[in-house]
């Protein structure tokens, strides 16, 4: 049984984060998500529209997707790897080279990030002022 482990905060779900899944799930037997917690967001400065609970739900909901558990500090991906026994550890690119220091627990594995989407733009797509601050 391949395990493979992602972490994110996977709010308002676009094809970004599909992509990011089903390219991940496709590497092993079985994915297993680390979401982000609300607290943890905060830490990294990241306000997500739909509360842990929510997210939760919606990614539990998905066919790649196999476990999701909270993620709530950087450092329990060592210690997560190990409970998990997972083999490969998957993110987006932009990421890259952040998390090599995993290399000696498991394979890690970099993917091309979607371009032209992100929920970023997606919530100020929803707040009509921002366009009048923009132009
Ligand atoms: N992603 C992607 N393409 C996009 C947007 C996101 O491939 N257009 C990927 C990201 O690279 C990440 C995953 O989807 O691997 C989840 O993205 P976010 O929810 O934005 O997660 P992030 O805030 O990057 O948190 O410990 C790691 C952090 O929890 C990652």
């Amino acid at each position: 049984m391949k395990t493979v482990i992602t972490y994110g905060t996977f709010d308002i779900l676009h094809r970004g984060h599909i992509n990011l899944l089903r390219r991940a799930r496709a590497l092993g037997d079985r994915l297993i998500v680390g979401l982000s917690s609300d607290e943890f967001n905060a830490g990294k400065h990241k306000s997500s529209l739909l509360n842990y609970e929510n997210r939760k739900v919606v990614l539990e909901s998905i066919r790649y997707v196999d476990y999701v558990f909270p993620e709530e500090n950087w450092e329990q991906k060592l210690t997560d790897i190990k409970d998990y026994e997972a083999s490969i550890f998957v993110m987006g690119d932009d990421w890259e080279g952040k998390f090599d220091f995993l290399k000696d627990l498991c394979e890690v594995v970099y993917l091309p990030r979607t371009a032209a989407i992100s929920t970023t733009e997606i919530k100020n797509s929803l707040n009509p002022e921002f366009d009048a601050i923009k132009n």
